[in-house]
C-alpha cells in the first residue's frame, strides 16, 4: 500500500459544512448593512458590475427551491497564479453542491490556468477524479498558470471558448490579480450571460476584506494557514538546531510577494529571535535627520522611510546584543517582499519599471530580449543618465540613480532588472533578499568588531556546566577572567580586549593557571566559543509551503467556499467574490456571502502605468496581532531559540479543525 496513514485519513475526511450550505438549495438575499466606498475608476471601467449588491446566502427547503436552483448547468473552473493548499477542495465543494442540485450538471476544469480559457484547453471532471484529490494540496488536478487575460484579443478568445463549450458560469480561483481578471471578464461576459465568480486564494494572506464600517467579510485567503504552519514547523526545528549547535544565525526568507502576513504569522507561531516586518520598516522616520534639516529651515524627505544601511543596523544591533550575552546564534525571519518597503529600493524599482515600459513602447519590441545581459542593460542605463545630465533636466534616471544602482552587487542588479510577471508585478521571489541582508550585515559587523562593539560574552549557564563537567571550578575561572569574579559586572575578556589566545595565555600565566605551559582545554573551549565569528545559514520557505497538503481549517474553509460558489451561481450572481464571514468562529457560525469584485478595486502603478486592480491588504501595524508580536519582541530577542519562549506548532494535519491562523484569531479577540 503506497498510501500513508495520513493520506488515507485525508481521503476519508469529510469537511464540516456551515448551516447555510448543508442542503442542496439556497437563495441569495441582498445585504444593505454592508457598504463599500466604490472607486470612481471602477464605476467607469466596470459599469455593468460596479453596483452589484452584497449577497448573503440562505438555505431553502427542497420544496421552496426555485427552478433556477435545479437547472442543469455547465460550470468551468480555473486555478490562477501560485498554488495554495485547499484548491482541490474548492473544486470538491463546487462539484458536490452542483451534483446535489442537479446530478446532470457538469464541471469542467480549464487546464494550465487562464491560458486554458484562451486556448480552449479543458477537461470534464469526473467524480472519481475529484474524489482522488479531496483534502490534498497543490493544484495538480487541473494545474495553474499566470497568464493575464488583459487584451481585447484574449478576451474575445475567452468568450469564444466559453460560448463554444456552452459554459454557464466561470469560476476563477486566484489572488488579487486573478480576481482583477475575474472582474474584467465578468464585465465582458455580461452580454453572453456567462456568470463569473472569484474565489480568494493565496498563501500570501493579502486578500482580506472589510467593508466601509470596518466589519470583516473575508478574514484571510485560503492556503495562508497551511503555508504558515508548514513554514513554522521547519523554522521551529531551526530554532532547536540553532540552540543546539550554538554557532549559526539561521536567516529564513518567508514567501509573501509584498505583504509580510506570513512572516508575522510565523513569528507568532514559533517566536524566532528576530522577525522583520516590511510594513513596520516603511513607517520608519529618522527623527534626528528630520530635526537637523528643520533647524536649517529645510525639509528632508529622505528622513522618511528606511534605507538598506539602516536595516542592516537593526539586524546588527540584535546580533551584537545577543553576542554580549554569549549567544552568537539565533533565527532571523525576513519577509520575501522586504525590499518593497525600503524606500530607496522601491523608488528604484518604479524608475526601472517606467524605463522598461517606455523602452518597450518606443522600440515596439522587448527590453529583456533586446538587452539580454547585464552589461547591455547597464550601458543603456548609463546612456540615459548621461543624456539626462546633458539636458540638465529632471529625468526618471539621472547620474545619482545610476551611481546608486552601480554600487550594488551584480546579483542584486540582475534581480532588480528581472522581467515583471504578466501582471506587472516585481518578482521578489527571484531576488536573493537574504543574500543582500547577509552581505550588508557582515560588512557592518566587521566595523563593529573593529570598534570593539561586537564582541561575544560567555553564556553563563553554558560555561558553568561545561567547566563543572571538565572538573574545573567556575570560581577559579571567574577570578581569572572577570574582575571581582562577577560575570555580570565586568567580563575581563572584553574590557581588557583579551581577544587572542596569546593574550589569554598571558592572563592565565599571571594567575598561575596554565597547565604544562598551555591553556587548559576546558578554558580554551570556552574561549573559542566566545570568539566573534558570525555565521549565517540562509533558507527559503516558499514553494514547499505552497505545495503542502492543507490543514483541517483550510480543508473546511475551501470546501465551504466551493459550495458558496455554487450558491452564488445558482442564485444568478456574477462579478462577485465568494467569501465566508466569521472564519475566526466555529464552522456552525460561518456565513457564506458574495461581495462585489468592483468594490475591492483601486488604482496601482503597474509597468509604469496606473491600473485598476484589486487592493492588497498589507499588515496593519496598529492591529492587535502586530501589537502582540511587538510586545513579545524583547523577550524573544533575549532568549535562546529552542529555549523557553520558542513555540512548536502542531504538524499541519494534526493541527485540528479549531487551529486557525493566530493573526486572524488575535485580531478578532
Ligand atoms: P499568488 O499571489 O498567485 O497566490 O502567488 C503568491 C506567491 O506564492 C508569492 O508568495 C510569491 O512571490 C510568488 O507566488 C512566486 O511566484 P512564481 O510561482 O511565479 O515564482
Amino acid at each position: 500500500n503506497n498510501k500513508s496513514r495520513e493520506l488515507q485519513a485525508r481521503l476519508a475526511y469529510s469537511p464540516s459544512v456551515c448551516p447555510a450550505l448543508q442542503g442542496a438549495y439556497t437563495r441569495l438575499e441582498r445585504d444593505d448593512t454592508v457598504t463599500f466606498d466604490l472607486h470612481r475608476e471602477a464605476l467607469l471601467q466596470l459599469p455593468g458590475i460596479a453596483e452589484n449588491p452584497v449577497q448573503r446566502i440562505l438555505p431553502v427547503k427542497v420544496i421552496e427551491a426555485e427552478d433556477k436552483g435545479r437547472k442543469k448547468r455547465r460550470i468551468a473552473i480555473v486555478f490562477s497564479g501560485g498554488p495554495a493548499p485547499g484548491g482541490h477542495n474548492v473544486i470538491a465543494g463546487l462539484f458536490d453542491a452542483a451534483k446535489e442540485a442537479n446530478p446532470e450538471s457538469e464541471i469542467l476544469g480549464f487546464l494550465m490556468g487562464p491560458e486554458g480559457i484562451i486556448e480552449g484547453m479543458y477537461q470534464p471532471l469526473s467524480r472519481d477524479q475529484v474524489d482522488s484529490y479531496r483534502n490534498l494540496g497543490g493544484f495538480s488536478m487541473i494545474r495553474t498558470g499566470r497568464t493575464k487575460v488583459d487584451t481585447r484579443e484574449k478576451i474575445i478568445l475567452s468568450r469564444k471558448t466559453c460560448k463554444e463549450l456552452g459554459i454557464d458560469a466561470l469560476v476563477i480561483v486566484g489572488g488579487d490579480d486573478s480576481n482583477t481578471n475575474a472582474a474584467f471578464l465578468a464585465e465582458n461576459f455580461l452580454e453572453d450571460g456567462v456568470q463569473v465568480i472569484g474565489v480568494p486564494k493565496t498563501i500570501d494572506g493579502d486578500i482580506q476584506v472589510a467593508d466601509a464600517s470596518g466589519q470583516t467579510l473575508c478574514g484571510v485567503s485560503f492556503g495562508f494557514h497551511t503555508a504558515a504552519l508548514a513554514f513554522s514547523r521547519d523554522i521551529a526545528n531551526l530554532c532547536t538546531d540553532a540552540a543546539s549547535d550554538v554557532k549559526y544565525w539561521h536567516i529564513c526568507k518567508v514567501m509573501g510577494r509584498v505583504a509580510s502576513h506570513l512572516a508575522l504569522e510565523v513569528a507568532l507561531q514559533t517566536h524566532p529571535t528576530l522577525t522583520l516586518i516590511g510594513e513596520e520598516l516603511a513607517e520608519y522616520l529618522d527623527e534626528e535627520r528630520l530635526a537637523a534639516a528643520e533647524k536649517k529651515g529645510e525639509r528632508d524627505y529622505t528622513a522618511y522611510g528606511m534605507t538598506l544601511r539602516h536595516l542592516s543596523r537593526i539586524v546588527c544591533n540584535a546580533i551584537v546584543q545577543r553576542a554580549a550575552a554569549g549567544k552568537n546564534y539565533g533565527v532571523l525571519v525576513i519577509p520575501e517582499g522586504l525590499l518593497e518597503f525600503i524606500n530607496e529600493i522601491q523608488a528604484l524599482i518604479i524608475k526601472l519599471s517606467t524605463l522598461i515600459a517606455e523602452y518597450n513602447r518606443t522600440h515596439d519590441t522587448d527590453f529583456h530580449s533586446d538587452l539580454p545581459d547585464l552589461d547591455k542593460k547597464m550601458n543603456f542605463l548609463r546612456r540615459l543618465a548621461r543624456e539626462a545630465e546633458e539636458k540638465a533636466c529632471i529625468s526618471v534616471w539621472n547620474q545619482r540613480d545610476h551611481d546608486f544602482f552601480s554600487d550594488i552587487p551584480d546579483f542584486f542588479k540582475e534581480g532588480l532588472l528581472t522581467e515583471r510577471d504578466s501582471h506587472g508585478n516585481f518578482q521578489f521571489s527571484q531576488v536573493e533578499t537574504d543574500k543582500i541582508i547577509v552581505g550588508l550585515v557582515k560588512d557592518y559587523l566587521k566595523i563593529l568588531k573593529e570598534k570593539g562593539i561586537y564582541k561575544v560574552g560567555i553564556d553563563r549557564s553554558w560555561y558553568e556546566n561545561t567547566l563543572l563537567r571538565e572538573g574545573l571550578q567556575p570560581e577559579t575561572f571567574k577570578s581569572v577572567l572577570f574582575r571581582n569574579g562577577d560575570i555580570k559586572e565586568a567580563p575581563l575578556l572584553f574590557k581588557e580586549h583579551i581577544i587572542s589566545v596569546k593574550t589569554l595565555t598571558l592572563a592565565l600565566e599571571k594567575a598561575g593557571l596554565l597547565q604544562d605551559g598551555s591553556v587548559p582545554p576546558a578554558i580554551l573551549k570556552v574561549f573559542r566559543k566566545s570568539e566573534p565569528d558570525f555565521r549565517m545559514q540562509p533558507h527559503f520557505y516558499g514553494y514547499d509551503g505552497r505545495g503542502s497538503d492543507p490543514t483541517p481549517f483550510d480543508c473546511d474553509y475551501t470546501y465551504n467556499l466551493g459550495r458558496t460558489v455554487f450558491a452564488l451561481i445558482s442564485g444568478g450572481a456574477t462579478g462577485q467574490m465568494a467569501v465566508i464571514r466569521n472564519l475566526e468562529k466555529d464552522v456552525s457560525q460561518w456565513e457564506p456571502m458574495g461581495i462585489p469584485l468592483a468594490a475591492l478595486m483601486h488604482l496601482e502603478e503597474r509597468k509604469g502605468k496606473m491600473m485598476l486592480v484589486m487592493e492588497k491588504k498589507l499588515v496593519d501595524v496598529e492591529s492587535k496581532a502586530f501589537r502582540a508580536f511587538k510586545a513579545m519582541g524583547e523577550a524573544w530577542l533575549a532568549a535562546g531559540p529552542g529555549e523557553d519562549p520558542c513555540r512548536r506548532p502542531d504538524p499541519v494535519w494534526l493541527a485540528g479543525e479549531k487551529d486557525k491562523p493566530l493573526t486572524l484569531m488575535i485580531n478578532h479577540i
